[in-house]
């Protein structure tokens, strides 16, 4: 299948856990060539994925000011010269209201055991918080972990140095390498520390192989994708209450057609993603299609599928 970044080939083709594959491919390789595993890690909204979006240098995960948006594990590529990292994006921390959350949790918890670097990512502008010492207690097991302090761009120089000194110490104890834990601030909005987060991380990789190809960035099939940045849209649009009951899914894909499904939990709900005269679903399937490969026919229909989120059958086949 081809993504937007040309065709995919996971290694997680063939039900073999990606991750679990990180570490049995290091021991024969050494060529020389570095390459490893990254998990990022933190409570929800801190921009753990505008952060894998920056490292990666493309948009590979969908982000939003509304907290859940990242609701599966997802890989990022970096391919530098004689390294490889491969970024996993995952789910925000939060207290869990139904299976969704509880899966999520789930998903962002399972990413860090079979990792090379566990980055604990924290926002600069908020007060570091249990959420953030939950997130930097599953890093405990990690061959190695480092604090990353996002949104500096939000904060006043003279703030930050108390903020980098209490962000450093979420890592104390939490085992090997992470005393005095190496703390990063940086930017994702702007860029700043990106470079220097990444030259960092590739000190501390094994060798290893070339996991990816080149050219390929993501692991998310293109079906998926699509029915991401239609998401995206309409987190980017709708109120605060309703992007947890809001997903997407692809029902029909003959390109340039593709049908793409808006669920939400009640029927009170569809009103508000269709907006008066139908204005607010159209602003969202033109801001989607922009983002699609040219020509894309996208057809939006929103459609009530009760309690969703609580529904283990309906959460697998929606990848969650
Ligand atoms: N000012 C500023 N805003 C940022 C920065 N990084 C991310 N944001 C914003 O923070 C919000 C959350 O970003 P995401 O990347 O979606 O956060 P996340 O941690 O992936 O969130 P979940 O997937 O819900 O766990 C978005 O509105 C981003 O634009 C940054 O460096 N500076
Ligand atoms: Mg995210």
């Amino acid at each position: 299948m081809t993504s937007p970044y040309g065709e995919v080939t996971s290694p997680s083709d063939g039900n073999v856990d990606p991750i679990a594959v990180s570490s049995s491919c290091h021991g024969g390789d050494r060529s020389g060539f570095r390459s490893g595993f990254v998990a990022v890690v933190g409570r929800t909204g801190v921009g753990k994925s505008t952060l894998v979006n920056a490292m990666v240098g493309r948009k590979v995960s969908i982000t939003s000011s509304r907290s859940g948006t990242t609701r599966a594990r997802l890989q990022g590529v970096i391919n530098g010269e004689g390294y490889q990292v491969v970024l996993v994006d995952t789910p925000g921390f939060h207290k869990p209201h139904n299976l969704l959350g509880e899966r999520q949790n789930a998903a962002a918890a399972g990413s860090v055991s079979s990792v090379d670097v566990v980055l604990v990512v924290v926002d600069a502008s908020r007060e570091i918080g249990p959420g953030d010492r939950f997130a930097a207690s599953t890093a405990r097991g990690a061959a190695k972990s480092f604090v990353v302090v996002n949104k500096v761009d939000r904060v006043a120089r003279h703030r930050l140095l108390p903020k980098l000194l209490a962000a450093s110490r979420l890592l104390v104890g939490a085992g090997d390498g992470a005393d005095g834990a190496e703390c990063f601030p940086v930017s994702a909005r702007s860029g700043a520390g990106i470079a220097e987060l990444v030259g960092s991380l590739v000190g501390f990789l094994p060798e290893g192989p070339r996991y990816y190809p080149d050219g390929i960035m993501s692991d998310v099939p293109e079906v998926a994708w699509t029915a991401e940045i239609v998401r995206e849209q309409v987190l980017a649009r709708v109120g605060d209450e309703l992007p947890h009951s809001v997903a997407c899914r692809i029902v029909d894909w003959d390109w340039p057609r593709v049908r793409c499904e808006i669920l939400v939990e009640r029927e009170s709900q569809k009103p508000i993603v269709i907006g008066a005269g139908g204005k607010r679903l159209k602003a969202i399937g033109e801001a989607a299609r922009g983002q699609l490969a040219p020509g894309a026919y996208l057809e939006l229909v929103v459609k009530v599928e009760r309690n969703w989120q609580k529904r283990p059958e309906i959460l697998s086949r929606l990848g969650y």
